[in-house]
């Protein structure tokens, strides 16, 4: 009886002693942007599968913009701004029933809160924590700061830290912060052109990504050849590659003609397929 006693002891300490491997982790990464377009949208991932019972969301662009004169704080810098928040559509409390609300925005900050009411309700933090859809319009280049934690440093009581609140750990603040930048529509590797590099780059990634289940995280991104920002590489972005095949950061250096994007696509597919078809061979 003693020995089951001391074997249940050693059990719960494990169980405490394993709690900060569970902490939920969020890595905002380097995302990318094309120049001059609306509604582009930018998924924020939570690993580590830590039960969540609310969500505070701080997101801000750049140094806040020159919305910050509403706090009563200096004017800062403009930037491509944020157009709409969810962090209930498709994310982690999707399923609940409680409402997500918009707690106050300007362009380039947005304040967004969930809680489940439900007592001992919670989720596990692992998936989509929030959809951030994003207005380039006036922006051809740059890069900003993408910010979850250290928003309005100014502002009295901040800065605000994005907080997922668990029903185990009083604060989780496991994020890390990313950037913003303008590329060129296809330009996976960020060269400055739309060419078989990028191609290449995208069938090595070829059904790679989070909603696939066969990356964790941050998913490979826009590097990695996911350049509709979807958290998977497939036709959709080889169709980006299709259509902005030999961009470049000058337009008017492009000579590829429009009506050639059918079969610049099928080029693309080719590629892939050509990648693929010899690792295939092996299995
Ligand atoms: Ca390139
Ligand atoms: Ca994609």
């Amino acid at each position: 009886m003693l020995m089951l006693k001391y074997k249940y002891l050693i059990l719960a300490a494990s169980t405490l002693l394993a709690i900060p491997a569970q902490a939920a982790t969020i890595d905002v990464g380097n995302r990318f942007l094309i120049p001059n377009k609306a509604d582009q949208v930018v998924r924020i991932m939570v690993s580590g599968g830590e039960q969540v019972s609310g969500l505070n969301f701080f997101a801000q662009i750049g140094d806040g913009g020159p919305e910050l004169s509403e706090f009563g704080l200096d004017p800062g810098t403009p930037a491509p701004t944020i157009t709409a928040v969810d962090i209930k559509s498709g994310t982690i409390f999707d399923g609940i029933p409680d409402d997500q609300s918009n707690d106050y925005s300007i362009p380039q900050v947005a304040m967004y809160s969930i809680a489940i009411t439900e007592p001992e309700g919670s989720v596990p933090a692992d998936g989509v924590l929030a959809t951030l859809t994003f207005d380039t319009t006036g922006y051809t280049t740059g890069t900003w700061d993408f910010l979850l934690t250290g928003v309005l440093p100014d502002f009295p009581g901040g800065p605000f830290d994005t907080e997922l609140v668990s029903t185990r750990i009083p604060e989780l603040n496991n994020i890390q912060n990313g950037t913003i930048s303008i590329a060129i529509a296809g330009d996976c590797n960020l060269d400055g052109r739309v060419d078989e590099k990028d191609a290449t780059i995208l069938a090595t990634n070829w059904k790679m990504g989070t909603i696939y289940g066969n990356v964790v995280g941050g998913g490979v991104g826009w590097t990695g050849g996911d350049l509709n920002n979807d958290g998977r590489v497939n036709n959709l972005d080889a169709e980006i590659i299709a259509v902005n095949w030999m961009q470049t950061a000058d337009p008017a250096a492009v000579s590829v003609p429009e009506p050639a994007t059918a079969s610049l696509l099928s080029i693309v597919l080719l590629a892939v397929a050509a990648f693929l078809r010899p690792r295939r061979k092996h299995c």
